[in-house]
């Protein structure tokens, strides 16, 4: 057994939380990257002397262990070539399409699997050294499905738990991966496996019972060495008091109005806020608002489609084609549709700090969220935590895993370009009273599930699943 450190809690995650920033001087430093996990974690990781292990972006190598803000952070360094296979390949290339319903096709390289594994074994070893005895370690996402069992195999005192942040798919598609027994192998070396939906359980219990022949009941399987894991639904969600609060200020109402002003004070603001990812059907919902317009429905004096695409992967392919794609398509339906002064879309790639969101978010009336598949959808919650009034309504996509939770939301099915379109019509057009029931219900169910409260029940859960050595 490796020599034991001292955090009680460790988070193991692809990215840590902070980004490379470099004074004019050329000074390296660090900037928090603001996010739902840090700011869930931050007061367990705080009070419990925890740990936080990622790869800190770029290629820099040697950099030690340190602490910011009080939290102890530990980068793990990725060569170029393992930035190529092991993030841009494998877990981008490979497991983010097969996971999100092939919306793109998996490539299977083999390469790209053994810069996996070989990452993984990195992840592992670093959780290992710094953990302490008996402590608990939670792995976070589809980047780092093999580090439970080869945690486990190094430090088998630890509890240990994971997180996919994405939709597990279906028995038939996860079929096709050629390394499909490592990875169900991979996870399984957690007491506690975490997905949003229920259907993601289930679907990774069955395959557990067919492809590794397990035993099986509900949701917890049975290994042969006598260990119990279970596998359950856990939905992420925001800080939903943040973001009303940021909402609030004086500063964001300011913006909210000032946007809206700058569109030219349309009646109706339609808004789209993604990264800017195949999965998310931004083309879709955006084809659907042009043909809305084009029928005469909604007419380019009065409304205007605000999408936001968030800079994504660029490196990728697929990525770099979505983008062009997008491109092309807001230029022709602002050609087709717009006039002077009055664009139909107004397009942003780019991204914004977070004060700039909840001012957008203010400034909508209408939020569409479509994505073909998505394992929650932030973006959908953070609407409804910055509608205090009660306003506003949101068209949601039923194959985002917050159709679940949202469910006074417009759902719709993004491949059904008329139903989408009857949706927005719909949404727009929706009497103050009935665009206030529903949102009424819905903040409550994201008020009252904030992602403290997420990350709450996944570690209680966590702490209460037996001991093993
Ligand atoms: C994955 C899963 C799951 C976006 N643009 C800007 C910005 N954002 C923030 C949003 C939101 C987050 O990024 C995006 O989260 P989503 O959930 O919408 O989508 P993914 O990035 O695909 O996340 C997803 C999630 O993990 C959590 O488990 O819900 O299903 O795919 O918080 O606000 N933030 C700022 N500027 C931007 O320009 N500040």
């Amino acid at each position: 057994m490796a020599p034991t450190g001292s955090a009680d809690l460790v988070i193991v995650a692809n990215r840590l939380p902070v980004d490379r920033v470099y004074e004019e001087d050329g000074t390296p430093g660090w900037r928090r990257s603001p996010g739902g996990l840090v700011s869930a974690l931050e007061p367990v990781l705080r009070s419990n002397g925890g740990a936080w292990i990622g790869w800190p972006g770029g290629t820099e190598e040697g950099l030690e262990p340190f602490t910011e803000d009080g939290l102890k952070l530990i980068p793990v360094a990725l060569s170029a070539e393992e930035i190529e296979n092991f993030y841009e390949g494998f877990s981008n290339g490979t497991l983010w399409p097969l996971y999100h319903d092939l919306v793109a096709k998996p490539e299977f390289h083999r390469p790209w699997w053994e810069a996996y594994v070989e990452v993984n074994q990195r992840f592992a070893a670093a959780a290992a050294e710094v953990a302490a005895e008996g402590a608990t370690v939670w792995v976070q996402d589809y980047q780092l499905q093999l580090v439970p069992q080869l945690l486990r195999d190094l430090r088998p005192d630890l509890r240990i738990g994971f997180y996919l942040h994405i939709p597990f798919p279906p028995t038939e598609l996860f079929q096709q991966l050629p390394w499909r027994r490592q990875i169900l192998e991979g996870l399984l070396g957690a007491d506690l496996i975490g997905f949003q939906l229920a259907g993601g359980a289930a679907n990774f219990v069955r395959l557990v019972r067919q492809r590794v022949g397990h035993r099986t009941l509900r949701d917890t399987i049975d290994l042969p060495d006598g260990r119990r894991v279970r596998a359950s639904n856990f939905p992420i969600s925001i800080d939903a008091s943040g973001f009303e609060e940021l909402a609030r200020s004086e500063s964001v109402e300011r913006r909210a109005a000032d946007i809206r002003s700058a569109l030219g004070d349309p009646e109706t603001v339609f808004l789209g806020i993604d990264r800017l990812d195949y999965t998310k059907g931004i083309h879709a919902r955006l084809r659907a608002f042009g043909e809305l317009v084009s029928d005469g429905k909604l007419d380019v004096g009065q409304v205007v489609f605000v999408q936001v695409a968030t800079p994504s992967r660029e490196r990728v392919e697929q990525y770099r084609l979505l983008r062009d794609e997008i491109d092309r398509l807001v230029g022709r339906l602002n050609g087709d549709l717009g006039r002077i002064g009055k664009p139909a879309i107004s397009y942003m790639h780019s991204s914004f700090p977070r004060e700039e969101m909840a001012a957008l978010y203010r400034a909508a009336d209408v939020m569409v969220v479509t994505p073909y598949r998505d394992g929650m959808n932030l973006v959908a919650k953070e609407y409804v935590a910055c509608r205090y009034d009660d306003d506003g309504a949101l068209v949601l996509s039923e194959f985002a895993g917050a159709a679940d939770e949202l469910r006074q939301a417009w759902l719709v099915n993004p491949y059904d370009l008329n139903g989408m379109k009857t949706a927005l019509l719909a949404a727009s057009e929706a009497e103050p009273r009935e665009r206030t029931r529903r949102m009424r219900a819905m903040r409550k169910q994201v008020m009252e599930n904030d992602v403290a409260h997420w990350a709450a029940s996944f570690l209680t859960e966590l702490s209460e699943t037996p001991r093993h050595t």
